[in-house]
């Protein structure tokens, strides 16, 4: 399998999960924004968005639905729940939230607060608190579990995962509720998540010719 990458863009959530199934995978760690800075990447994916990953035949660019499939593809890797399973249903809505709920108003907050700021900062405000507010269905959960759904690290873990680190990369972690913080310490110290950090960093250190 393949994948185009970007550091700590939604497509870590790909490069996590396939450093928890253990798969080999070749990685294209590109500068961001690629489609402005990959010449060609356009040509791969008409949105010159991060992820798009490759298996075979298939192309896939929404960082959630390939978690979804991997977990599926290898299921004795345990980040999927499948139909069979009483938390199946549970397990879906946090995939689906991972990107539609979280994810979505962090992307105003970095538009509006990082990469263009003063052009909309009540709008980088007003997503940021919308974004924590967002975390109560988390806060519930984690307080009550050590992972989202299933009584184990699933998929879901990594998808709604990525949003904490989105949130950390835009400050937002000093505001998290104790048991989300705690939640989120408990990701980090998966050796899968920090093998795929450590993967972005080789990549980086040979993108920029000083490995
Ligand atoms: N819903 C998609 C969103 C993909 C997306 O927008 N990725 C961002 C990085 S987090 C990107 O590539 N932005 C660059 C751009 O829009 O040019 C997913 O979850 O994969």
């Amino acid at each position: 399998v393949k994948l185009w990458h970007c550091a700590d863009t939604r497509s870590f959530r790909v490069l996590w999960a396939l450093e928890e199934i253990g798969l080999s995978y070749d990685i294209e760690l590109m500068p961001f924004p690629p489609r402005a800075k990959v010449p060609g990447y356009l040509e791969i994916n008409p949105l010159g968005t991060v992820p798009t990953f490759n298996d075979g035949l298939v192309t896939m660019t929404e960082s959630s639905a390939i978690v979804h499939y991997l977990g599926t593809k290898y299921p004795d890797s345990g980040l999927a729940i499948l139909p069979a399973d009483p938390a199946y249903a549970e397990w879906l809505n946090w995939m689906y939230l991972s990107d539609a709920t979280l994810t979505f108003p962090q992307t105003i907050v970095l538009r509006y607060g990082t990469f263009e700021p003063g052009r909309a900062s009540n709008a980088a405000d007003d997503y940021a608190r919308w974004f924590l507010s967002r975390l109560k269905h988390v806060e519930r959960k984690v307080s009550q579990a050590d992972w989202l759904c299933g009584d184990r690290f699933t998929g879901a873990d990594i998808t709604v995962g990525y949003a904490l680190l989105l949130a950390s990369y835009l400050k937002l972690d000093a505001r998290f509720p104790d048991a989300v913080s705690a939640y989120w310490a408990r990701l980090k110290d998966r050796t899968a998540f920090q093998a795929a950090k450590k993967v972005q960093l080789i990549e980086l250190a040979e993108l920029l010719g000083t490995a």
